[in-house]
């Protein structure tokens, strides 16, 4: 039976994507069902060569509907999820609200695909995105040489801060090139022509929630509750594929040929990777894009059993709404 499937914030850079990933990969649906906020119902969408019109989200939005992809903020999930999935929907989370829940699985399909099949809250769990990302890198070369820690260090793209963070980078764009100021709403700094070190709030122990993302996914998703991470989360005014520089160390020795190899014939991660030519990944090579790319392979210097990779990834696609939508296809 094909099921009724609902987008929850529709309307947002996430929310958009997943409407366009269902439509290209021609996912098998009786109906979609776009919600989002009162500001946005009537709104008409297109899916299908149809026109769609958008309504707004209630506790009675989940009547019928089989599968539920949200993306609309931690607080609508939290609020909205839970009755969505005692109705008997099946929730696919984009937002950070469920994903440590022990009961809750946090998937990579390319990676911890088995994990859906364990889902007694009807729930499952996006994983963030940089997390995914440098996951796409990292786990052929733990199949192979196993993980043990990781450093690393992001440059997030403004489409990770949803439709707003796109807007501010273009406003400030335009203001500068008109001789105007800029205007600060969504990031703390002006982020045209400038890097931000922090994305996210600031904890305790002077990381950033993102930063202990990628610690505390990781481990999950991979199910190495020993992994070490050390990550540095940065604002660059790119607009939607974000990029992180790695150095991971490994249980056992490292190869730098080998680790080249894991990436062939891999799902949704390609190598690119000869420098010497000019040959690495940046992020305009993967916006609009499915894979992950990996490139700058080496062995790392400082660390025994280590390499240094650069990998790159949408991250409203495989970041965000690919991911979910891969995740509804395992269902
Ligand atoms: P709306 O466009 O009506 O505000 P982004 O992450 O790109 O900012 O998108 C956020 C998404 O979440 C949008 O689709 C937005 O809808 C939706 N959203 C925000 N607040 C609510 C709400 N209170 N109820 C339902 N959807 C919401
Ligand atoms: C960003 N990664 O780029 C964030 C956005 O945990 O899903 C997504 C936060 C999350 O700002």
């Amino acid at each position: 039976e094909t099921p009724k499937v609902a987008i929850v914030g529709a309307t947002g850079a996430v929310g958009e994507e997943m409407r366009l990933c269902l439509e290209e990969r021609d996912f098998p649906l009786e109906s979609l069902t776009l919600l989002a906020s009162a500001r946005s119902a009537g709104k008409k969408l297109s899916f299908r060569g149809e026109e769609l019109t958008v309504k707004e989200l209630t506790h009675d939005s989940f009547e019928g509907i089989d599968i539920a992809l949200f993306s609309a903020g931690g607080g609508i999930s939290l609020t909205f999820g839970p009755s969505a999935a005692s109705a008997g929907c099946m929730v696919i989370d984009n937002s950070s609200a469920f994903r440590m829940d022990p009961e809750i699985p946090l998937v990579v399909p390319e990676i911890n695909p088995e994990a859906v099949k364990n889902a007694p809250k009807n729930i499952i769990a996006n994983p963030n995105c940089s997390t995914i990302i440098a996951l796409m890198g990292l786990a052929p070369l733990h199949e192979a040489f196993g993980l043990r820690s990781i450093i690393a260090s992001t440059y997030q793209a403004v489409s990770g801060s949803g439709a707003q963070g796109i807007v501010e980078l273009e406003e400030q764009m335009k203001a500068l090139a008109a001789g105007q100021p800029v205007e600060l709403k969504v990031y703390p700094r002006q982020i045209a022509f400038n890097v931000i070190p922090q994305v996210d709030a600031f904890t305790d122990n002077g990381y950033t929630k993102e930063e202990l993302k990628m610690l505390n996914e990781g481990r999950k998703i991979l199910g190495l509750d020993e992994l070490k991470v050390s990550c540095t989360c940065v604002r660059v005014p790119v607009f939607r594929s974000h990029s992180i520089s790695i150095t991971a160390q490994f249980e056992k020795p490292v190869d730098v040929e080998a680790a080249k190899a894991v990436y062939e014939n891999r799902a949704g991660v390609k190598l690119m990777d000869d420098p010497s030519n000019g040959v690495f990944p940046v992020p305009l090579d993967t916006t609009g894009k499915d894979d992950c790319l990996v490139g700058r392979i080496r062995k790392n210097l400082v660390f025994s059993n280590a390499l240094d990779l650069w990998v790159v990834g949408d991250q409203v696609r495989k970041g965000a709404a690919l991911n979910a939508v891969q995740i509804a296809e395992l269902l």
